[in-house]
């Protein structure tokens, strides 16, 4: 599927319209869709992520992409969180070129702080959606 493509089920997704994502097929491993991944990331189910929700999930990440279990992250590994070397550099603060779990999640709460446009410290599905929304989902997934 080109990313093209992607970009028009995500589009046709935002507003609002059902598609099946199997429709696209061949997808090899189907991808969750935007309701199902914000209800992963939702355990308490109240409709909204919050701070702690986030770090759950950023955690989880972290693992997952922490292939050689070194305890950090380099770029490399941090390719699909979308961290830019300018991000990077500013949340590797001991300097050591890699990204700890702290670090990781320094950039998570700003990221989320940037989404949460109303400021009631937490993230409804719109503000999910957002550009900010989309750069967090990217540390989560
Ligand atoms: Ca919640
Ligand atoms: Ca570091
Ligand atoms: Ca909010």
């Amino acid at each position: 599927m080109s990313s093209n493509e992607w970009g028009k089920a995500l589009l046709a997704v935002a507003a609002g319209t059902v598609v099946v994502l199997g429709s696209l097929h061949a997808v090899p491993v189907r991808a969750a869709s935007p309701a199902e991944q914000f209800k992963a990331w939702d355990p308490d189910n109240d409709g909204t992520i919050d701070m702690e929700e986030a770090k759950k999930a950023a955690v989880a990440k972290f693992e997952s992409l922490h292939k050689d279990h070194d305890g950090t992250l380099d770029m490399k590994e941090l390719a699909s969180a979308k961290i830019d070397e300018k991000t990077f550099a500013k949340a590797d603060v001991d300097n050591d070129h890699t990204l700890d779990q702290k670090e990781y999640l320094m950039v998570v709460e700003q990221r989320f702080k940037a989404a949460d446009t109303d400021n009631d410290g937490t993230l409804s599905p719109a503000e999910l959606k957002t550009k900010a929304g989309k750069a967090l989902s990217a540390l989560l997934k």
